[in-house]
């Protein structure tokens, strides 16, 4: 007979599951800013759930929204009909986000939300009558999540290798890294807005009117942390603008004040054509993404599309009514508590705490930006990770939670976390790392 409560059957995600389930690491509850493990512990979490949890755990206002929902309208279909609260909460996240860019295409994940941004530039360019222009490009280290179109214009190696050809007809431009130059930056590294020229070669060599889109994290998350060059979206923007090439920003992590801005668009001062969101839109506490879209993607599409139904997308969840009262709440907590701009007043502290690592063991770069901090380890001989897989097991044993990418851990904590916090995730990650080989 199996046991009820056998760890086997549930085959986790990115995660390695035979080591996990010899020693797991299991949380049963959590409130503000910390988790409580299994065990009984409290554990410090130093990663907004997957950089989701941007109001902290547990918001009352959150959780009322939803057990009210859920007496109200529990569902209703959105293809051909519709309810009250997507609307509005479409309305309030346009009123956020960048100038102009006023029309939300609900999806269940940042996932969904990416391959959206991707069809909806390729039906653009079409209904417009430019159908040649077909071709996406993406950027190396990029990550946009784990559907076909995310993983094929996204750039980390192994959530490609295993998947076969992926999508047809796509590009990439080189990563922003550059360790020589730019080690230890505080904020967007001095050097490397030339990495942005580079898109002019792939148009010389593809044509432009073969073009649709490129997409980029307008700060590279999952890769480990790389804040863009000075200059270099900026840079991006105009020669996409000179082509006639819609320029994407995924901004599923840095959506909703991760840098202390409604998103990293206004952040940077640069506005693209198509943002894709998601996380931080309900806390994570219902999945909920989004495309947002300047007004005339949304204007061309209704006008010259060559059917009533302008576009032949959509999900049986998307605009859900409980995602969307979630959401709701969760945009009028950030309003209520000024959790962007306190986002933005704490970033100069943590890039202190942080930095103030320079020198412990094993640290080659720390880089920072807003409420993100990474400290990147270097590599064993042979085994890339595997210090950095020790630490995180170190740093949960201390009670914090962080997430490690290969060697680089990321710190991206609630926003509202006080500088006690902070102190308690780098204090406890300077003396894992005196621990570990
Ligand atoms: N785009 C970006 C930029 C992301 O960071 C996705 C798309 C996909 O979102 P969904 O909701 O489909 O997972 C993401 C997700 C990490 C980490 O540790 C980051 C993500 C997910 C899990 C872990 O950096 N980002």
């Amino acid at each position: 007979m199996k046991k009820i409560n056998d760890l086997e059957s549930y085959w986790m995600p990115f995660t390695a599951n035979r080591d996990f389930k010899k020693d797991p690491r299991i949380v049963c509850s959590a409130d503000g800013m910390y988790y409580k493990s299994q065990e009984g512990n409290d554990i410090l979490d130093a990663t907004a759930g997957l950089w989701c949890v941007n109001a902290g755990h547990n918001r009352k206002k959150i959780n009322e929204a939803i057990t009210e929902q859920l007496s109200v309208l529990d569902y209703a279909p959105c293809f051909q009909f519709g309810h009250p609260k997507a609307f509005e909460l479409a309305n309030r996240i346009s009123e956020i986000f960048p100038e102009g860019m006023n029309h939300v295409f609900f999806t269940n994940s940042g996932s969904e939300a990416v391959d959206t941004t991707l069809k909806i530039a390729l039906a653009y360019h079409r209904a417009r009558g430019k159908g040649t222009k077909t071709r996406l490009i993406g950027r190396e280290r990029g990550y946009h999540g784990v559907g076909f179109g995310g993983i094929s214009v996204g750039g980390m190696p192994r959530n490609r290798q295993y998947f076969g050809t992926l999508l047809s007809g796509v590009d990439h431009l080189p990563h922003t890294f550059d360790h020589e130059r730019n080690a230890f930056s505080r904020g967007e590294p001095e050097f490397g807005k030339e990495f942005a020229d580079k898109l002019e070669d792939i148009i010389a060599l593809h044509d432009a009117s073969t073009i649709a889109a490129v997409i980029v994290e307008p700060m590279a998350g999952s890769t480990g942390v790389l804040p863009p060059p000075k200059g270099y979206l900026k840079k991006l923007r105009s020669i996409c603008t000179k082509h006639d090439i819609l320029l994407i920003f995924d901004e599923v992590i840095t959506g909703f004040g991760r840098l202390g801005t409604a998103t990293a668009s206004d952040y940077f001062g640069v506005v693209p054509d198509i943002i894709s969101c998601a996380k931080g839109i309900t806390n994570g506490v219902i999945p909920m993404g989004g495309a947002v879209v300047k007004d005339e993607i949304y204007e061309t599409m209704l006008d010259e599309a060559d059917n009533p139904i302008e576009l032949f997308h959509g999900y049986t969840y998307s605009g859900h009514p409980i995602a969307a009262a979630a959401g709701l709440a969760t945009l009028e907590i950030y309003k209520e508590e000024n959790l962007f701009q306190r986002a933005s007043e704490l970033s100069p502290y943590m890039e202190e705490v942080a930095h103030s690592l320079k020198g412990e063991n094993h640290i080659i770069d720390i880089r920072n930006i807003g409420l993100v901090a990474s400290v990147e380890l270097i590599p064993r001989e042979g085994a890339i990770g595997s210090r950095g897989y020790e630490l995180m097991k170190r740093m949960w044993d201390k009670g914090v939670m962080v997430r490690f990418t290969q060697d680089t851990m990321a710190v991206t904590p609630p926003l509202i976390a006080e500088r006690k916090h902070i102190d308690e995730m780098f204090d406890k990650t300077r003396e894992a790392l005196k621990e570990i080989n």
